[in-house]
């Protein structure tokens, strides 16, 4: 890819969201990709998730920590193949901190003991409808860094599933935090760009991996 002409500058979306393009180097998004892989086999691994009004998802998931479903945490694939949820690596813990850090300053990520993973895989047709991260009873920021494929990641408010929202590029390697008074905000992905992952990452589709503290 050519370089840029200028470096994409990091941007405070709404108060407490951040978006920090490039955080991820070329090898630690490869690592991240190695440990995806490895998580998304099965038991427990890649599922598509059904909706309570009988769609389904076109991201497919898999977690780490907790298993997410609509609408709550179990510690089994409950509406999958039933086995345990793979368990949260500390190193993901730590990485999630170094984010907040980062994006929000240490005192945000003093508390942030992170211990939940929603690995989401979007080939082109995949979206994500506006919703907010609202299971989980603790209000440490939310951590999302994605990996392949560019996306247009849709960022609202805390109200309604409508405007005002901003939409944000979201490339391999980006990192995008909310927290404080934007934790319970609507977001979304309407749009993956196709055939736009770094083609040395070696990957078709985008990845996107959200770190959450349960309070569970
Ligand atoms: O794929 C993304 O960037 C967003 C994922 C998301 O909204 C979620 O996992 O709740």
């Amino acid at each position: 890819m050519d370089a840029e002409l200028f470096p994409r500058a990091r941007s405070e979306v709404a108060p407490g969201a951040v978006h920090v393009p490039d955080w991820l180097d070329a090898g630690h998004q490869r690592e991240l990709l190695d440990a995806c892989r490895d998580w998304a086999r099965p038991p427990a691994g890649l599922r598509t998730v059904r909706t309570p009004g009988g769609g389904t998802m076109t991201a497919r998931q898999v977690c780490l920590g907790r298993h997410w479903y609509p609408y709550g945490y179990a510690r089994t694939v409950v509406d999958g193949d039933g086995a345990p949820v793979k368990p949260f690596p500390d190193w993901l813990g730590e990485l999630g901190r170094r984010a907040v850090t980062d994006a929000l300053g240490a005192e945000a990520a003093a508390e942030a003991a992170y211990d939940i993973a929603l690995i989401n895989f979007y080939d082109a047709d995949a979206r994500m409808g506006m919703h907010r991260d609202a299971d989980e009873k603790a209000d440490a920021p939310v951590v999302s860094l994605s990996l392949g494929d560019t996306c247009v990641f849709r960022f609202g408010n805390t109200e309604t599933r409508a405007r005002p929202y901003t939409d944000v590029e979201l490339r391999s390697g980006d990192l995008f935090v909310f927290g404080g008074p934007s934790r319970l905000a609507h977001h979304g992905v309407p749009r993956v760009h196709a055939g736009t992952a770094p083609p040395e990452l070696g990957m078709t589709g985008r990845l996107n991996i959200t770190l959450r503290v349960s309070g569970l």
